[in-house]
């Protein structure tokens, strides 16, 4: 039996719209519709341009109409973000970008108020200045008044689509008031804060399915008959859904932007130790939890090269032609904010440190990347440490699996094999939920393996040395 459904792929640089059919025990993935995407930067603060995504997602759905018959379509972006709605269900906000200067010193704030323990026991999640907790900490009391309803940023685009607004529980588990034991919102700690609790949506499982497009949205695409499926809504939950994985003794890391370094664990693992590790429990597919901690990610690169407007093959490929050399904390927070001086700031680093200080694009590419293969091995140290799960392969996956000098570096920083793909393992993740379901995951990743190109690295050199760590942006 031949099936055809639609992801959308929101990531905070760019989006897709993909094709995928099942057929065979095997996923295929067409990409569609590619659109770039990017903060928005106004009055010193940073925004998205969430109708201009919305009309990229109308255009390729409508190229993806001409495709033939399409069952089901669904949705996962970045974490964290989130609109307000009226009651009439119009948007008050333009949506916030989670580097927004508006964040600055407010997690400070609230962690003084409300204590690291009551915070981190009632919800297992890493502390990142952007969490939606503290995003709505920011928030204007009269315009939190005004609200009757918060969707975050995939469940807007579900709402768009087919009038349910509703969350799904990866998504709802990164704002940092989700309770991953009981599966509920961790109402008490909005309280604490005269959150209304009355703004959150009813959570519901990756599978659910939503119902129709709106008719409205059926005329402008040309989709008929097609059903809203809710994916696992928050990307890293997707792309983990799709590591190619079999038994245990794995780890993953979902590499583009961030680098998410996590294993899948059947329960929540929240304790003193890993609240000192500052270690999240995010929620997987099928009840399981991703626990893990953020890397910093090939953001740094991506934005030296918003100055360099290089080609990212022909930089990555000088790059592995540049020896080793000086590493930075890629977790620092001087790398947090976008900003045109990048480059300068990494070598502002190299310098603190007392390192060479790297000058070209490849120099600087490869420092970055260097001190991101270390940063992952040590995290996943820490993972092995405090799950007593051994960890033995590390699973590359998503588009930064691409960068065969990345994964060798993790190999050789980790002393781990590194099994690299598959690249478009969001999308898969999200397309495999809407036409599977979300509970047998084994059965999952078996089609995700049937289908996937995958790579190998065995560890060489050891690139373990550590480098001077700084304040990072969740301290
Ligand atoms: C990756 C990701 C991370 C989340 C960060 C901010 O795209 O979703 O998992 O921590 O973006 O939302």
């Amino acid at each position: 039996m031949t099936s055809r459904h639609i992801a959308i792929d929101l990531g905070a640089s760019s989006g897709r719209v993909a094709l995928g059919t099942l057929e065979g025990g095997k996923l295929h993935v067409e990409i569609i519709h590619r659109f770039p995407n990017g903060g928005v930067p106004v009055r010193g603060r940073l925004y998205w341009d969430i109708l201009g995504l919305w009309r990229e997602v109308l255009h390729g759905l409508k190229l993806a109409a001409q495709h033939g018959e399409i069952v089901s379509v669904g949705v996962n972006s970045w974490a964290v973000d989130y609109g307000l709605l009226d009651e009439h269900g119009d948007l008050l906000n333009t949506v916030h970008h989670y580097r927004s200067a508006r964040l600055n010193g407010v997690m400070e704030r609230v962690r003084a108020d409300l204590s690291d323990e009551a915070i981190y026991s009632a919800t297992g999640i890493q502390f990142l200045p952007f969490n939606t907790l503290y995003q709505l900490a920011a928030e204007r009391p009269d315009h939190l008044a005004r609200a009757h309803r918060l969707l975050m940023v995939p469940d807007l685009f579900h709402f768009w689509l087919c009038g349910n607004a509703v969350t799904e529980r990866s998504n709802a588990s990164s704002t940092q008031f989700f309770d991953p034991r009981t599966g509920d919102w961790a109402r008490s700690l909005l309280d604490a804060l005269n959150i209304p609790a009355s703004l959150l949506p009813t959570i519901l499982e990756a599978g659910s399915d939503l119902g129709h497009l709106l008719p409205e949205v059926a005329e402008l695409t040309d989709l008929r008959g097609v059903r809203v499926i809710l994916p696992a809504t928050h990307d890293t939950a997707s792309a983990v859904a799709a590591v190619p994985a079999e038994g245990d003794n794995w780890a993953y890391i979902s590499s583009g932007t961030w680098s998410l370094v996590g294993i899948e664990t059947p329960q929540p693992i929240i304790n003193a130790r890993t609240l000192a590790e500052n270690l999240t429990n995010e929620a997987g597919i099928a009840g399981t939890t991703r626990l893990l901690k953020n890397v910093m990610g090939l953001w740094i690169v991506q934005q030296c090269n918003e100055v360099w407007k290089l080609d990212y093959g022909e930089l990555y490929a000088q790059a592995a032609k540049v020896a080793s050399g000086p590493l930075i904390d890629p977790d620092s927070a001087r790398f947090l904010p976008p900003g045109a001086d990048m480059p300068q700031r990494v070598q502002d680093a190299c310098r603190a440190a007392g390192q060479p200080v790297p000058h070209t694009p490849a120099e600087i590419t490869r420092c970055v990347l260097d001190s991101l293969a270390v940063r992952c091995a040590q995290v996943l140290d820490t993972l092995e440490a405090v799950s007593g799960q051994r960890i033995e392969t590390v699973h590359v996956v998503g588009g930064g699996s691409q960068i065969g000098l990345l994964n060798q570096r993790i190999a050789d920083a980790s002393g781990r094999a590194v099994v690299a793909g598959p690249v478009e393992a969001t999308l898969t993740g999200n397309l495999l939920v809407q036409a599977l379901g979300q509970n047998d995951v084994a059965a999952l990743r078996s089609v995700v393996r049937a289908s996937s190109e995958l790579r190998q690295y065995t560890p060489q050199a050891s690139a373990s040395q550590p480098f001077f760590r700084e304040r990072t942006y969740a301290d």
